[in-house]
Parts: C-alpha cells; structure tokens; sequence
C-alpha cells in the first residue's frame, strides 16, 4: 500500500483562530478548513509504506531546537491564474534550517525531495478558475492584509501528515508527531 504524505508544521488554536479572521476577510473561492491548517516543509507524494516508515525511523532520530515562528502577510501563487491564496511567513533562518534537515532526512530513506524552492506558506485557500473581477477582487484583499501577523510561537513538533483526496477537495491525518527537543 502507497500513502500519499508531506511533513509539515501544525498551527496551534490561537494561530488557527487568526488564520480563520484573516480567511473570513479574504473572497476564498474554496476555503481550507481551520483543522486542516499547517506549514509544509515537504511534499513527498504517494510513497510506499516501508519508505515512509525508514522516514519515521529518519524523523525520530532528528535532533533539532524549537524555535519560534511568525505568520506575516498574505498571497496568490499561479500568476494570472491563482490557484492557491496563502499567509506567508516571516524570513526565519531556523525554519529554512530546519526544512532543509527534513529534506535530508526524507532523500535519506529513499523518498526524493527537491533541496530547491522552499517557499514556506499556510494554503488559506484554492481557486478554479475566476472571472477576472473575481480575481481582482481576490488580489485586492490579499495586498489589504499584507498587516496580518499571526504569532510568534514556539514550534516544539512537526508531524508526518497523510493526504486523502476526495471530491470536496483534500483531507489530512496526522500519522506521527516528532517533537523538537535539541
Ligand atoms: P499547497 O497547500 O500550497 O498546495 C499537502 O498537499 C501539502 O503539500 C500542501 O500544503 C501542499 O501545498 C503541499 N504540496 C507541495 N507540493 C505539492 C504538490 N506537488 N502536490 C500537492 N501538494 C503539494
């Protein structure tokens, strides 16, 4: 059997509660629900059981200190053609560290992550396809909450999450969680 996994950063309530304000300011065309909020560090894609448990033996024996993290602005990725409306993340050497140790640790039981491109974000939500006022609309809300911060908190776990996708869009479970703890 296949899992279709990424590794990722859970949001504690309060954040979760910010991002949900910030969500009910934005015209989301299709809404991420408040439980199904993180930060991915890596998308691995449909893997093969004994791969992802040599990443669960990989990710149990990481050593790394929490550290804390700040969510700072919002955005569109996909051009002309958003497809993904986010809250970014303030600069933060500690994460980019961090999601780099991942990585290794991922292309170390076999599962290959590109070591390039990281762009850390919380999805806040998705589009199809918009009428170009809807999209105006949408960009026009993103650049007004370029104020929004949520945080800073202190990031004490990551988690090896499973992705199921169904009509209404994806759904997660978390299959372990891996404490940092120096
Ligand atoms: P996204 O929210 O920006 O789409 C589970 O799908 C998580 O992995 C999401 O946070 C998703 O980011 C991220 N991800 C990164 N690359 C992906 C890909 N090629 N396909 C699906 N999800 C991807």
């Amino acid at each position: 059997m296949s899992i279709r996994a990424f590794i990722a950063i859970g949001l504690p309530e309060g954040i979760r509660r910010d991002l949900m304000l910030l969500q009910a300011l934005l015209p989301l065309p299709r809404r991420q629900e408040p439980e199904d909020l993180h930060l991915t560090l890596a998308f691995l894609g449909e893997q093969p059981e004994p791969l992802l448990e040599a990443l669960h033996d990989g990710l149990t024996a990481l050593r790394a200190s929490p550290f804390p993290l700040l969510l700072q602005g919002a955005g569109l990725f996909g051009g002309a053609r958003p497809r993904v409306i986010w809250a970014g993340v303030a600069e933060n050497p500690a994460l980019r560290h961090l999601q780099s140790r991942v990585a290794r640790v991922a292309v170390q039981a076999g599962i290959p992550v590109a070591a390039q491109g990281f762009a850390p974000h919380v999805t806040l939500g998705r589009a199809g396809s918009l009428e170009p006022d809807q999209r105006a609309r949408l960009e026009a809300a993103a650049v007004a909450a370029d104020g929004f911060r949520a945080g800073p908190w202190q990031v004490e776990a990551i988690g090896l999450y499973a992705s199921y996708l169904g009509r209404k869009g994806a759904r997660y479970d978390v299959l372990a969680e891996y404490p940092l703890a120096g």
